[in-house]
């Protein structure tokens, strides 16, 4: 065991010195206040300034369900470039034509990982949050069991009628809890960034505004009762206008991006630092130079959202740890990871210990 994790040790010392200089390149096109962001862990990044006026969502990497979504010519963040518009009709609850799901989670996504996931929303002084539960879904994150392959729900924060928020664990305490002070604007540029750390008994949910934190909910079960093996595996946002929509409206978000810290992943400086001292993505936005995704795992189907009713199931296995293999080929060392499903080779050789 000792021989394999001076192997491994070795190995990823040779992984970071790629990962250099994959930030570095990454910091060529990508501008924070701080000076401090590091786009490995960004997974995904979009800014929709690159596609053509009209463009589906839907055709590119990771993203579907968004019928009526398109990028369009118009309130790019900040007054430049181009935005994503997503449209609703009155009385239309909007699955598949509102809002967008992403899909293109690493696997392994669990207990002890933690996303964030930031976005700039603009909606018109006149739109109207109102749905007849209480809160408009709109950053949702999705979880199903890696066994047997159980929706689990989802992490949410909802927007109130009120512009404020409140957060909700389906499959868990189903207890509402109020994230006010984001009031969300109208008529103007807003960025929000959410971070969720997986885990059923000291998880955390939190929600910054504009790069301000604006509360932290911590000790609480973000898996879901019953199980502490379920993973993410989708954004959900505004996909579902609760009772329907009570006018035909439409709103634009800007400047989507993901990162990831779990599931395998070993890229462990992070991006930018809250007053707080909590690690999110920030304000940071990119200019001409844009990074490419990050090895992202293909896109899972996306399950059809069960709501609000969930069935009790029975706990199922802890999730798998990552198991290294090695064998000895062509006098060079293999270690398989299978969790994320990378292939490492080195020169380096054996040394029985
Ligand atoms: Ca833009």
């Amino acid at each position: 065991m000792r021989l394999l994790t001076g192997l491994v040790a070795t190995l990823l010392l040779s992984c970071s010195v790629q990962g250099a200089n994959d930030m570095a390149q990454a910091k060529a096109g990508f501008k924070t206040k701080a000076g401090s962001t590091n786009l490995s862990k960004i997974i995904r990044y979009e800014n929709f300034d690159d596609y053509e006026s009209g463009t589906k969502l839907s055709t590119l990497p990771g993203f579907s369900a968004c019928a009526n979504t398109s990028v369009v010519d118009k309130l790019g963040y900040a007054g430049g470039g181009k935005s994503l518009r997503t449209w609703i009709a009155a009385g239309d609850e909007g699955w598949g034509r509102f809002g967008f799901e992403y899909t293109a989670i690493p696997k392994g996504v669990s207990t002890g990982s933690t996303i964030w996931w930031r976005q700039a929303f603009w909606v018109p002084a006149d739109f109207n949050f109102r749905t007849n539960s209480g809160s408009l879904k709109w950053f949702r994150i999705g979880r199903r069991t890696i066994q047997g392959d159980k929706n689990r729900g989802c992490t949410e924060l909802q927007l109130k009628a009120d512009g404020n928020w409140r957060s909700l664990v389906e499959y868990d305490h189903d207890q509402w809890t109020n994230f006010d002070g984001a009031k969300m604007p109208r008529g103007t540029w807003a960025m929000y960034e959410k971070s969720v750390f997986f885990h059923p008994t000291e998880g955390s949910i939190t929600l910054w505004k504009d790069g301000k934190l604006v509360k932290k909910q911590t000790g609480i079960n973000t898996i879901g009762s019953g199980v502490n093996t379920a993973q993410v595996t989708r954004l959900l946002f505004s996909t579902y206008f609760n009772g329907g929509s009570p006018k035909t409206q439409e709103a634009y978000t800007d400047e989507f991006a993901l990162a990831i810290d779990g599931g395998g992943r070993k890229d462990s400086v992070f991006l930018d630092t809250d007053a707080q001292g909590n690690k999110f993505i920030g304000m940071a936005t990119a200019d001409q130079t844009l990074p490419p995704p990050i090895d992202p795992d293909p896109p899972i189907d996306p399950p059809p959202i069960i709501d609000p009713e969930p069935p009790v199931e029975p706990p199922v296995e802890p999730p798998g740890v990552i198991e290294d293999a090695i064998t000895l080929a062509h006098g060079k060392t293999v270690v398989h990871i299978r969790e994320d499903e990378v292939l490492i080779t080195s020169d380096k050789p054996i040394i029985q210990g």
